[in-house]
């Protein structure tokens, strides 16, 4: 009995795995970076959405994932934000077979972020591939400091573990220390980040039609995010150029801006 059960989860998960395929090289095409993002019910997920969204310089859509109603996709289109409501109607996490008629039915060009909120939920979401290009696990303190014990696989699944609700920790008694420790692998997790800056970067220069990137700004005096740009930019065939007489931060960056305002005259 068991062989069985373990045979048919196989077949769902390679399935699954075959239309994310789809659904990431389709977003690709578009020049667009998928972003899914879980977490508990109420941890914030919306929240941080209509905030993070306001503040960012590109383009960006969401893909709402809940059971039953349209009230996240309702609240950010309110604010000009362009979401999609996907309804599960029982199932308790998004699967690629819904993202797949989702991105289908939207109109996506030029480039961006995608943000897919998937269905509230620490278990079976970390399971599933949805097409997305990095998982972002947002956790709030009111959840407990001892939810990476207890739901590992979204832990060790997360590129990136957003720390929201901060501002109630005055009332609770969330235990950073042991939170941290419970993220098990802490310098995967830094990898994992890295890596998703990286394939943002390739991105977004696809999404801008040209051929010549130069990396600047004080990100890029992180030696592991320069070279792995580089790298990645040079092996689809970019030019890259980034500072070498001067540092890549504000005082270069000013450098650089005085030099164009002397070339303007
Ligand atoms: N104090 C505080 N409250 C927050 C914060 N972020 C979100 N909230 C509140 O938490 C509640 C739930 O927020 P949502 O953004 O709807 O949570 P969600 O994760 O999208 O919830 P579901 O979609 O139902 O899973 C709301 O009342 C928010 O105002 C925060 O940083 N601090
Ligand atoms: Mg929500
Ligand atoms: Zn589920
Ligand atoms: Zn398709």
């Amino acid at each position: 009995m068991h062989v069985v059960k373990k045979d048919v989860m196989v077949d769902i998960h390679a399935e699954n795995d075959h239309v994310a395929e789809h659904v990431n090289g389709y977003l690709s095409e578009k020049g667009i970076f998928a972003v899914n993002l879980m977490g508990a019910p109420g941890a914030g997920k919306t929240t941080t959405l209509e905030r993070l969204i306001s503040r960012l310089p590109c383009k960006s859509y969401v893909i709402e994932g809940d059971i039953e109603s349209d009230i996240d996709a309702a609240r950010l289109r309110q604010q000009g934000i362009p979401a999609y409501q996907i309804n599960t109607f029982g199932a308790c996490h998004l699967d690629a077979p819904l993202l797949h008629n989702a991105v289908h039915n939207m109109a996506l060009d030029g480039g961006g972020i995608l943000f897919i909120e998937n269905v509230g939920n620490l278990v079976c979401p970390a399971e599933f591939s949805i097409g997305e290009d990095i998982k972002m696990l947002l956790v709030s303190v009111t959840d407990g400091s001892d939810k990476p014990y207890k739901y590992p696989l979204a832990f060790e699944k997360a590129d990136v573990i957003l720390l929201n609700k901060i501002d109630l920790t005055p009332y609770l008694d969330f235990d950073e220390g042991f939170f941290m420790e419970g993220v098990r692998d802490p310098e995967a997790a830094a990898l994992g980040f890295h890596q998703a800056v990286i394939r943002l970067a390739v991105r977004a220069a696809e999404a801008a039609g040209v051929r010549q990137v130069a990396l600047s700004g004080g990100v890029f005096a992180n030696r592991l995010l320069l070279s792995g740009c580089e790298e990645q930019l040079a092996r689809r065939g970019f030019a890259v150029y980034y500072n070498r007489a001067v540092p890549p931060g504000d005082g270069g960056l000013c450098l650089g801006q005085a030099y164009l305002g002397l070339l303007k005259g």
